[in-house]
């Protein structure tokens, strides 16, 4: 199939480009490189040398792999570039990894959130009408997060694919069962922008029958996949700074430079987890497996494991020999939640998770300590605050 990747120079968009196309399916990267940019503002680069987008596909090529298309196109803002490309290339698929995924720097300050509500919302409103304009039947693949339903106390409830079952009161007494999307609640601007993707589907498919899946990823960890190892100019980004750093693959990245874990509060939250390897899989699963013409939005839990971010704290010291410091939470988040996740529609699709262990955790630290002469500490601690009451707390520690 024809399959756009939109954000496909990112962290989990460039290993799901290369795999595709190695699935020998025809692959178009769509990407306005905002997520080098943002690193440049932010003076900081990832752990692994990254290699230009050009550079990375003539050495994908070079590696005999099925060439890979690069177009320049700001999705929220060039919907005309958009149309004219859909209209040209009429994919069958599109993967809609394109937005600004961090939460910490959508906290920042005013620009960071409005820029993040800008960038996401725009952009996934500009695709949807972009379809619908093209006339064409392309299924979206859209990478949304876990954390649209919110962490807060389920009471030990399974969070569901999505979708409720309600029993609505009727005036006469009886009981009309209904299926609704479950009720957000977003901890972050960047996580409610997710939020209001969820309406801006249900709407479309149920306007214009576009066929959307839409993939809720837990925290994505690990860096290359087979692929992406075959060439060292293709390898996979590493966030490890306080901003776009995600909790295990700095936790991993931390020890293998011998600076204290930074966990946040008592490390009682709990969250969802994915190896990259499988969230590339997942993807690939997802396109081959489309919802039908008229059915309404697929919504699958893109994890494969929970756990708490102490524990986790606990496991890699237990490994790697590293100390743990107990940091005040940047974050307003819950002190502590459960976390119960119902994710069999990929399981039954066929995916062999790949869980925790020991080895995978190593391959991590072994790849942080091979680049920590890249690493600049300064960058590590998170010193975006949800609240100014947080702010003030960081400052008297
Ligand atoms: P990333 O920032 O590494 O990649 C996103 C890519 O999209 C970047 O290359 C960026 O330049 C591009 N982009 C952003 N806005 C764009 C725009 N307006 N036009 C064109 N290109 C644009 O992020 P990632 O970690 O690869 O995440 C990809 C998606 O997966 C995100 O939507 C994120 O919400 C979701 N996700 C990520 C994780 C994770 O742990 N990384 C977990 C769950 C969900
Ligand atoms: N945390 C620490 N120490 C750190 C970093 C984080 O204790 O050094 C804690 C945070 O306070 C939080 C948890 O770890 O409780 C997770 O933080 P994170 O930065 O790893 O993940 P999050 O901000 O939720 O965002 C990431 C991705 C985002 C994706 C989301 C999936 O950046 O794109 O949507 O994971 S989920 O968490 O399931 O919502």
């Amino acid at each position: 199939m024809k399959v756009i990747v939109l954000g496909g120079d990112g962290f989990c968009g460039w290993p799901c480009a290369v795999n595709l196309a190695e699935q020998n399916h025809e692959v178009i990267i769509v990407d306005n490189l905002s997520r080098r940019k943002i690193d440049i503002d932010l003076e900081v680069e990832s752990l692994t040398p990254i290699s230009s987008i050009n550079e990375r596909l003539s050495a994908w090529e070079e590696t005999g792999g099925k060439p890979i298309k690069f177009i320049n196109i700001d999705l929220s803002k060039q919907y005309q570039k958009l149309l004219n490309l859909l209209i040209e290339e009429k994919p069958d698929s599109i993967v809609h990894f394109a937005e600004q995924r961090a939460a910490p720097y959508s906290m920042k300050s005013s620009f960071t959130k409005r820029y993040t509500v800008d960038n996401n919302v725009n952009g996934t409103h500009n695709l949807l009408a972009a379809i619908v304009e093209s006339n064409l039947d392309i299924h979206i693949v859209h990478l949304g997060t876990m954390g649209v339903y919110g962490y807060g106390s389920h009471r030990g409830a399974t969070i569901p694919e999505g979708y409720l079952k309600v029993e609505v009161p009727q005036p006469d007494g009886s009981r009309f069962e209904e299926e609704i999307l479950h009720p957000a609640s977003p901890g972050s601007v960047y996580h409610m922008t997710k939020t209001l993707d969820q309406l801006l589907f249900l709407y479309y498919n149920k306007n214009d029958l576009i066929r959307i899946t839409d993939l809720h990823q837990g925290i994505v960890w690990g860096t290359n996949t087979e692929t992406t190892l075959k060439d060292p100019r293709l390898t996979n980004r590493f966030d490890y700074d306080g901003d776009y750093g995600t909790v295990l693959n700095r936790f991993l990245m931390q020890a293998a430079i011998g600076y204290p874990l930074t966990v946040h509060g008592t490390g009682g939250q709990t969250r969802a987890f994915i190896h990259i390897k499988d969230s590339v899989k997942c993807v690939q699963l997802a396109l081959e497996n489309p919802p039908k013409s008229g059915e309404r939005v697929k919504i699958f839990n893109q994890m494969t494991e929970s756990h708490q971010v102490g524990e986790l704290a606990k496991k890699v010291a237990s490994l790697t020999g590293a100390e743990i410091n107990y940091l005040p939470n940047p974050r307003n988040e819950a002190v502590e939640n459960d976390l119960i996740v119902d994710n069999k529609c990929f399981i039954e699709l066929g995916l062999n998770p790949t869980t925790l262990d020991n080895g995978l955790l190593e391959e991590v630290v072994e790849v942080a300590k091979k680049y920590s002469l890249r690493c600049d500490k300064k960058r590590i601690p998170c010193i975006s605050t949800w609240t100014k009451k947080q702010a003030k707390a960081i400052k008297t520690n």
